[in-house]
């Protein structure tokens, strides 16, 4: 049976994870512009819960199936968490994710500690007057000198996962979803609705 979800991004690698890992147990991941739908609120909120709900609210309301939405970025310890909730805004304002990499690890010169972790918060919405629901995973790593590799998207190419003992950059996708943030969020989304079922 197809279960059919849509996915509140316009990011493609995300939407390519969650088809990735949700396809093969029988879920059919719509994203707003498969759906001729656009939906892209301002993430105005202090928390990935927050930024999360905004995202999955907005676009429940245009949509007759349950949604879920992501929020998530890449945190380095040594910068306080930065750049966190901002990772996609910081990538832009610094012209595109090569100049971020180089960025981040200027501010990281003579700094003993590299470590820093993905973070992924899901939100699941059955509809837009429903409960949200909240489904998180973390992938611990650090930070490399130079970008590795070009597979992934955003920050993967300068992450080391030390749970896959590997660049982010050079794996393929099996690999970097048996370890990353987001896939870890799934399998806790996964069993809610194994166990809960989806009205739809
Ligand atoms: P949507 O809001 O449309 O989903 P977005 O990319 O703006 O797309 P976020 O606001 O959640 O999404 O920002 C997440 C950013 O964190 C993302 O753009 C990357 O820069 C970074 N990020 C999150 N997960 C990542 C991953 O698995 N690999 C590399 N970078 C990641």
């Amino acid at each position: 049976m197809n279960i059919e979800i849509c996915l509140a991004t316009n990011n493609k690698g995300k939407l390519r994870e969650y088809r990735e890992i949700l396809a093969p147990m029988g879920f059919l991941i719509y994203s707003p512009s498969d759906i001729g739908i656009e939906s892209d609120p301002e993430e105005t909120a202090e928390t990935y819960r927050e930024n999360a709900y905004i995202k999955a609210l907005a676009l429940s309301k245009k949509v007759p199936y349950p949604v879920i939405a992501d929020d998530s970025g890449l945190e380095v310890n040594a910068l306080g968490g930065f750049p966190g909730l901002f990772s996609s805004r910081f990538a832009d304002s610094c012209g595109g994710y090569p100049a971020a990499y180089e960025e981040l690890n200027r501010r990281l010169e003579g700094k003993e500690d590299r470590s820093a972790q993905f973070r992924c918060c899901i939100c699941y919405l059955e509809n837009s007057a429903a409960k949200p629901l909240y489904f998180e995973g973390i992938c611990p790593g650090y930070l490399l000198e130079k970008a590795h590799g070009s597979n992934g998207f955003g920050y993967d190419p300068i992450f080391h996962s030390t749970e896959a003992n590997a660049d982010f950059g050079t794996v393929d996708e099996e690999t970097k979803n048996a370890f990353s943030h987001r896939s870890k969020a799934i399998a806790k989304l996964k069993i809610f609705l194994a166990i809960n079922g989806s009205s739809k």
